[in-house]
């Protein structure tokens, strides 16, 4: 169910609680229309999907089809040809060898393994290695706690889409019902303060700044002051994406975590790596120079529209061991997706069945 049915389903509770009970087959008839518009919404998730990856579909689905035509069974020449595909998808090498590991272990135990069910395999695996993210799609899977804030800081080098992606979480949640508190902790340029002020307001969140230039720590407390005199149910912190050196990183992230943590113990509850599926390789480097500074404990990977490369999502995912939460696929503020990883391998294989 998608937060959408949830926060339509709390409407109708509300509004029914002090009218005339409705009969069971009004409630039936309400039923069967939520059941109706909760497919209709997942059609529209779906096809949303596979236009935002549509660039990586024809390039992996495009490459894995040249790459089988005309062969009826996997062979050493078939698995080789596999191992480029996705080499040049951005899977990485070690995922890659990952991958093409358990296929020769299937192709040893059945000798005539046609290339049809090689395509299924190698869905199952790939879906496999990912991990799963979201226990519940209500708030958008952010498991948001009564009577705390729940807490996210969202990191990321310059440009990757960190305050974008706060921008649309925000929106989301707000559409959920949530109250939302946004702190502007990266206080490096005055132009990154107004641009998230900007999207807090598309969003109905509330911000919390300082002037340019101001200790992002100082930003972080008193948004989480804020956050929890107010009632808020979620906070999200962007910070400064200036991946100066890792020492430097690593001491301001570590300042703002344990200054949210004197306001609420257990904050943040997750940090948030921000990656721009676009630069490839380049992404996977910076998911290694974050997760050496700060503890990440989910991935966000950006502008997959417009790039071939989204097999990078595949390989950091496996690599890294952290679960991707969002994907990005357009700057506008409704593309951003929660990531599922079977909906992700369906897109990227398209209707192969
Ligand atoms: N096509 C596309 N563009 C995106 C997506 N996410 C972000 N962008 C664009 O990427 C650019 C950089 O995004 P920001 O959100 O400003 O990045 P940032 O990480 O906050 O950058 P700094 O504040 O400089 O550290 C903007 O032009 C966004 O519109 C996406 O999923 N798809
Ligand atoms: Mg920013």
């Amino acid at each position: 169910m998608g937060f959408f049915d949830l926060f339509k389903k709390k409407k109708v509770e509300e509004t029914t609680a002090d009218v005339a009970p409705v009969t069971t087959e009004e409630q039936q008839a309400i039923a069967r229309e939520e059941e109706q518009q909760a497919q209709a919404q997942a059609e529209v998730e779906r096809k949303e999907l596979e236009a935002g990856l549509e660039k990586t579909k024809e390039g992996f689905f495009g490459k894995l089809k040249r790459a089988i035509a005309g062969r009826t069974t996997v062979d050493a020449d078939v698995l080789d040809d596999l191992e480029e595909v996705l080499i040049t998808s951005d899977v990485g090498v070690d995922t890659t060898v990952k991958i093409i590991k358990r296929i020769e272990e299937r192709v040893a135990r059945d000798k005539y393994l046609n290339t049809e069910e090689l395509q299924h395999i190698l869905r199952d695996e790939i879906a496999q290695l990912m991990e799963e993210s979201h226990r519940s799609t209500e708030d958008f899977g952010i498991e948001v706690k009564e009577g705390t804030p729940f807490v996210l800081m969202v990191v990321g080098v310059n440009g990757a889409g960190k305050t974008t992606t706060i921008g649309k979480l925000a929106a989301q949640l707000t559409k959920a019902g949530r109250k939302v508190y946004i702190g502007a902790a990266d206080t490096f340029r005055a132009a990154a303060i107004d641009q998230l002020a900007v999207w807090a307001e598309r969003a109905g969140a509330t911000m919390v700044r300082q002037e340019m230039g101001s200790d992002p720590a100082s930003v972080a407390y008193d948004t989480l002051r804020s956050a929890v005199a107010n009632n808020a149910d979620v906070v999200l912190i962007d910070t400064a994406g200036r991946l100066h050196n890792k020492v430097g990183l690593m001491k301001e992230l570590t300042k703002i975590r344990n200054v949210m943590s004197k306001v609420i113990p257990d904050a943040p509850h997750d940090v948030m790596l921000v990656l721009d599926g676009s630069t490839g390789q380049n992404a996977f480097e910076q998911a290694k120079q974050f997760t050496e500074a700060t503890q990440v404990t989910s991935l966000t990977i950006t502008k997959l529209d417009g790039t071939a490369k989204g097999g990078v999502v595949i390989g950091i995912s496996d690599k890294f061991h952290i679960p991707v939460r969002y994907i990005g696929i357009g700057e506008g503020i409704d593309q951003l997706k929660m990531f599922d990883r079977k909906e992700f391998v369906r897109a990227m294989f398209g209707d192969a069945k």
